[in-house]
């Protein structure tokens, strides 16, 4: 490889970082649609930086020309999940894609055995097929998936190693045995309450929506030209307000009413007796 040309170098990675984070993003956006507990909670991505190739080269004795052959994380895809039981399903979606997008090489498990650093994670090393200018290029790309209490571990842990040039003074060593231990303990107490994280969220979800629901009735009503729709705009911010989600239910139920009455008889406005949404 020419190494002047390292921003050349690294096109088809950033576009591999790009594609691989828009495909988990769409069917983790897909699972939230369709109200199906979604396993990832957001997904980050990075081509490593020239420097960082650099370090890793010389410490891992690989030679410039190979990089390519050799480095497995210049293309990185970060996935994060809420619990640890979520990283497995992660890892068995990422499975169910391989030999059709994207080529499994290598799984690391370090939440089964875990670093002695203290480092918690699940690596797959992938092969992925990128479509550049001078044909297919197999692009090496690495995917971690771990827990927001695993990342937040690594990312302070990741800083201070950078800090102090991979050499992190014992004391402060120690510091993140126990923190890396204390973030596992968190991971066991989440697990521990996730039905009842879950269920909180499915109410929130299901909150959003039928909000969501009713603004789109409300906006139909709106351009069939409904008179008295600033009316149940104004019940509706009051039912809102009541954070009551039976109650919204309610609502829905009485908009859908008056939308069936309104397109079997458009009228211009409900008369008292049709007013069930006030
Ligand atoms: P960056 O800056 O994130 O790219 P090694 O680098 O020797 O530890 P190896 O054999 O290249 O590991 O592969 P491995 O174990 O899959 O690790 C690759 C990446 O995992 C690292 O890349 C880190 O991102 C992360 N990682 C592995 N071990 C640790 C650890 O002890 N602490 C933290 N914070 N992250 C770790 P880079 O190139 O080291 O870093």
């Amino acid at each position: 490889m020419n190494i002047i040309k390292w921003e050349e170098f690294l096109i088809p990675y950033e576009q591999a970082v790009d594609e691989l984070t828009g495909k988990f993003r769409a069917y983790s956006r897909e699972m939230r649609k369709k109200g199906l507990h979604c396993p990832i909670e957001y997904v980050e991505g990075r081509v490593k930086k020239v420097s960082s190739i650099l370090e890793k080269a010389h410490r891992k004795g690989i030679h410039y020309g190979q990089v390519e052959e050799r480095m497995e994380d210049i293309a990185g895809v970060r996935i994060i999940c809420r619990f640890v039981e979520d990283i497995q399903r992660v890892a068995a979606v990422i499975r169910e894609r391989n030999g059709v997008d994207m080529e499994i090489i290598e799984e690391k498990d370090y939440i089964s055995d875990g670093k002695s650093s203290g480092y918690r994670s699940y690596h797959i090393n992938i092969r992925y097929p990128m479509w550049t200018v001078n044909g297919v290029k197999s692009v090496a790309a690495e995917i971690q998936i771990r827990t927001m209490a695993m990342n937040f571990w690594a990312t302070i842990e990741h800083s201070l190693k950078y800090k102090y040039n991979h050499n992190i003074p014992r004391e402060l060593q120690k510091r993140l045995i126990s923190a890396a231990e204390a973030s596992y303990s968190l991971d066991v107490e989440m697990s521990a309450i996730r039905e009842e994280i879950m269920e909180v969220q499915r109410v929130l979800n299901r909150k959003n929506d039928l909000v969501d629901e009713i603004i789109g009735g409300i906006g139909v009503l709106y351009t069939s030209g409904l008179n008295n729709i600033e009316e149940i705009h104004a019940r509706f911010l009051m039912v809102y307000e009541q954070d009551d989600l039976e109650k919204l239910l309610e609502f829905k139920r009485q908009l859908e009413v008056l939308s069936d009455l309104y397109k079997a008889t458009p009228y211009k406005s409900f008369s008292p007796a049709d007013r069930s949404v006030r």
